[in-house]
Order: structure tokens, then sequence, then C-alpha cells
């Protein structure tokens, strides 16, 4: 039985699992499968309690989340590069800006979670600490953008980078962000990107 990724092409968490096994050559070792994780499936609960998406199920039927793990592990699968450098100061930089990354991702996602409801105080108030986050995060990354699309940390900045655009093309972010904006834009035709675009 191959490992199923429980997936969704617009999820920014699920296309940072696929671009990382894009670029260590072990996608094919992976069957991606529809699911909505905001209905919670039986299927997705069955392996991931959270009914968070991605969740990674391997050949005994055990379920891994959430994305930073399952990259964890497919890192340590197959002969490429690792993603995550073994030990020390180079390991601690490439996982902080994973995190910087997901961070952005987490607050990009809740922002989008609030499309539809009433603009009321409660909501106003969420928007506009979770926008201060995403703002916050892309200064730190244009002050220090990744180099090329080497470790798992410039993977993951690029699959936020893809999210912002994807769903909130009305807020342009290159403009204030020249250098960020000039490597995203060196990486975007690299397969582990191109190969993993949300929908149009
Ligand atoms: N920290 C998690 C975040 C995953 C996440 O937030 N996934 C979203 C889709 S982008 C989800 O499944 N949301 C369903 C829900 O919150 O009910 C990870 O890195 O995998």
């Amino acid at each position: 039985m191959p490992m199923i990724l429980h997936h969704s092409p617009a999820s920014p968490f699920v296309r940072k699992v696929m671009a990382a096994a894009i670029a260590r050559g072990i996608d094919g070792q992976i069957t991606p499968v529809a699911t909505n994780p905001h209905v919670s499936p039986d299927e997705l609960l069955a392996v991931n309690p959270l009914s968070k998406i991605p969740c990674l199920v391997l050949e005994d039927g055990t379920g891994v989340f959430d994305s930073a793990v399952i990259c964890d592990m497919l890192d340590r699968m197959g002969d490429a590069p690792p993603l995550i450098p073994a030990t020390g100061a180079p390991r601690t930089a490439v996982l902080v800006r994973e995190a910087l990354a997901d961070g952005i991702m987490d607050a990009a996602v809740m922002r989008r979670g609030f499309v539809g409801q009433p603009m009321d105080e409660v909501r106003t108030r969420t928007d506009a600490r979770q926008k201060a986050v995403v703002q916050r995060g892309l200064a730190a990354l244009d002050h220090a953008p990744p180099a090329g699309l080497a470790d798992l940390g410039a993977i993951a900045v690029a699959c936020a980078l893809g999210y912002l655009d994807f769903r909130f093309p009305h807020e342009p972010w290159r403009e204030a962000h020249p250098a960020l904006a000039a490597w995203f834009a060196s990486v975007s035709a690299l397969p582990p990107i191109a190969k993993t675009q949300p929908p149009a």
C-alpha cells in the first residue's frame, strides 16, 4: 500500500510537503487524496483528530502530521541531499525560517477563514492583528531572503508567498519587499514550486 497524503491544492501547508517531496525526488511514493478538512471526514479523523491537512498516512495506517513533522520524515527517505541540515546553527536557521513562513501561512489562513463573515469588531481586530503578523514576517524575510531553494526554510517561504498571491492578490507585497520579490521570481519556475501551483 503506498503512502497517501490528505491533500488540497489550495493549502500552503500541503504545498510545502509536496514541494519538499518533489525537491527530494520522492513525490512518486505519495498518493494525494483530495480531502476537505473543514467537514472533518471520517477518513481524516481516523488518522488526525485535529482534522487538519496535510496528514500523511503510512503503509501501516499511521497518521503523520503536521507539515513540519511530515517534512522531517520525508527528509530521511531516499538518497537526495537533505533539506534540513543535520545539526547545529545551520539546522536551527532553516527550522526558524520554516517556522516564520509557517506563521505567515497560519495568519493568512486565519484571515481567509473570516471571508464571508460580517466585519464586526472581533473580525476587524483579528484581521488587523493577523495582517500585521504577515507584514512583520514579510519585512523580516525581505531583510534576509533565502538563497536558492535548497532547504526547507526556502521552500516554506515560497509556499507562504504563493499563498498570499493566491488568496490576497488585492494586497500586493512585492513593491515594498523588493529583495524578497526578486528571490521569489528566481525560484518560481523550479519544479518544486512550479509543479505545486495552487489552482487558478
Ligand atoms: N500547523 C499545521 C497547519 C495545517 C493547517 O492549518 N491546515 C489547514 C488547511 S490550510 C486545515 O486543515 N484547516 C482545517 C481546520 O482548521 O479545521 C501544519 O503545519 O500542518
